[in-house]
């Protein structure tokens, strides 16, 4: 037995990531381009100027072989308001992308939204935790799903909707309040975190909901960001920690979108800690009627804890200290590298994630994002030999097969995370992940040229060979 011979082998990025031209195109103001730019790193106004380049860089897709592209709208491209009027140059330069992917033989993937929201949104109802979100989001994707539903056939509503949890990480400041939140109050902050990650399920359903009106034939899926968690010791209270933990960052968020309502136990957590989500009206049967077809998730790394993780009678704080603890600030695994940022590298574990997803769901899975970030320069020959990114994606690609072959889970594919370089989540492009090198630093734009790494040919082989030769 070896992969479905449709089996999506490509990579994935995201809009602020990559377009640049922040100021061009009719695009509204986006929150990130107002976020404070930490010194030595790069700001998100050029990125790696996909909007001017998209054509080059699709071609260069194509003769990677990549079947699949997974990218992502600035919704203030397409309603540069967030609420208002639809700028038609911003959606006619998403359906180029689409149009020329399709030419390419490349299926478009389509994530709605990818951390960024309009500015004009933060400044008026301050963020996710506000249901005004779910009211502007309507109006985004009625647009986005009339207009594509028919050349796009993958969606998904959110990037790693589960991080909407994690509270305190400059994830959040992006992505549900819109700016710092203020110290102190955890139950408050609970409660907006709470508030934030009920409303992105349903907005998610609202997604589904359309896409089942416009185009039923269309793929509607949901993502997440899933990291095994290993107990430090055969202590059944750390033994408890961890499964606990892994519940709390991933499967609180999972259970609502693929069985369309919350677990037993996070309703009772949060009674417990006064954050039950507010429910309107015809909330529960969208829920319930709107779930996702698919599961796809973002596997970096795994975690390890240990009886002393604090803050155990508080979950909330548990799952925001598990983002930490994924990267870099956490305990030590013994049995594992960590890479320059210090993730764990961890292959055997996606094999774990896999199963656990789909011994849990039941539903096809897809791996969205995976890959190593490193520091890179070209060499004299104009390229760069990645061997280590060719074992890396070797191991974990091993694994995976091990997961569909001898453990009978249903993948349906595997995308990398940045196939060619981008930023990073953090705006630093010294933190390199593609088969593509792009020619800029963090603070020198240069001539932004592709040159191709030796994993471009490596990547290449492998998706010819559907998996068959690593
Ligand atoms: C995920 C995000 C991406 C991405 C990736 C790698 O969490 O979906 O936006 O960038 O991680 O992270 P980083 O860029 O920080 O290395």
């Amino acid at each position: 037995m070896t992969l479905r011979k449709d089996f999506l082998w490509g990579g994935s990025v995201s809009a602020m990531q990559t377009e640049g031209a922040v100021a061009e195109g009719g695009k509204g103001l986006s929150n990130y381009d107002v976020k404070p730019v930490k010194e030595g790193d790069a700001d998100w106004k050029v990125a790696i100027d996909f909007y001017h380049r998209y054509k080059e860089d699709i071609a260069l897709f194509a003769e990677l072989g990549m079947n699949v592209y997974r990218f992502s709208l600035y919704w203030s491209r397409v309603i540069p308001d967030g609420e208002g009027e639809v700028n038609e140059e911003g959606l006619q330069f998403y359906e180029n992308v689409i149009d020329e992917m399709i030419a390419h033989n490349i299926e478009p993937f389509l994530c709605i939204n990818h951390f960024d929201m309009p500015q004009a949104l933060v400044e008026k109802y301050g963020g996710w935790h506000n249901r005004h979100f779910v009211a502007a989001w309507e109006k985004l994707v009625k647009v986005v799903v009339e207009r594509f539903a028919h050349k796009v056939k993958y969606w998904i509503p959110f990037n790693e909707q589960n991080v909407f949890l994690a509270l305190g990480s400059d994830l959040l400041w992006a992505m549900a309040s819109g700016k710092p939140l203020s110290e102190g109050d955890i139950l408050a902050s609970d409660r907006q975190a709470v508030a934030a990650v009920h409303h992105s399920h349903l907005a998610s359903a609202i997604l589904r909901k359309h896409l089942k009106r416009v185009n039923p034939q269309a793929k509607r899926g949901c993502m997440v960001t899933f990291a095994p968690v290993y107990p430090r010791d055969c202590d059944p209270e750390t033994v408890r920690k961890a499964a606990m933990l892994e519940e709390m960052y991933s499967h609180f968020c999972l259970d609502v979108m693929i069985h369309g309502e919350y677990s037993e136990g996070m309703k009772t957590m949060f009674a417990k800690y006064g954050c039950t989500p507010v429910f309107e009206d015809g909330d529960e049967k969208l829920l319930k009627e709107n779930t996702a077809d698919f599961i796809s998730f973002s596997y970096y790394a795994t975690s390890v804890v240990s009886k002393d993780t604090p803050d155990e009678n508080n979950p909330f704080a548990l799952s925001k200290s598990l983002l930490a603890m994924v990267f870099g600030k956490q305990e030590k695994n013994p049995y594992l590298e960590v890479t320059q940022w210090g993730w764990t590298i961890d292959p055997i574990g996606i094999r774990t994630a896999l199963n656990t997803l789909y011994r849990r769901y039941r539903k096809p899975l897809i791996i969205l994002e995976c890959g190593l970030g490193i520091k890179e320069e070209l060499n004299e020959n104009n390229t760069v030999e990645d061997d280590y990114r060719i074992d890396f994606l070797r191991r974990h690609i091993e694994e995976m097969k091990k997961a569909v072959v001898l453990d009978g889970v249903d993948l349906r594919g595997f995308l990398t995370w940045g196939p060619i370089d981008i930023l990073s989540s953090q705006g630093e492009m010294r933190k390199r992940y593609g088969f593509i090198y792009v020619n800029r630093t963090d603070t020198d734009l240069k001539d932004l040229a592709r040159y191709k790494k030796k994993s471009f040919g490596w990547y290449r082989h492998v998706i010819d060979t559907n998996g068959e030769e690593l």
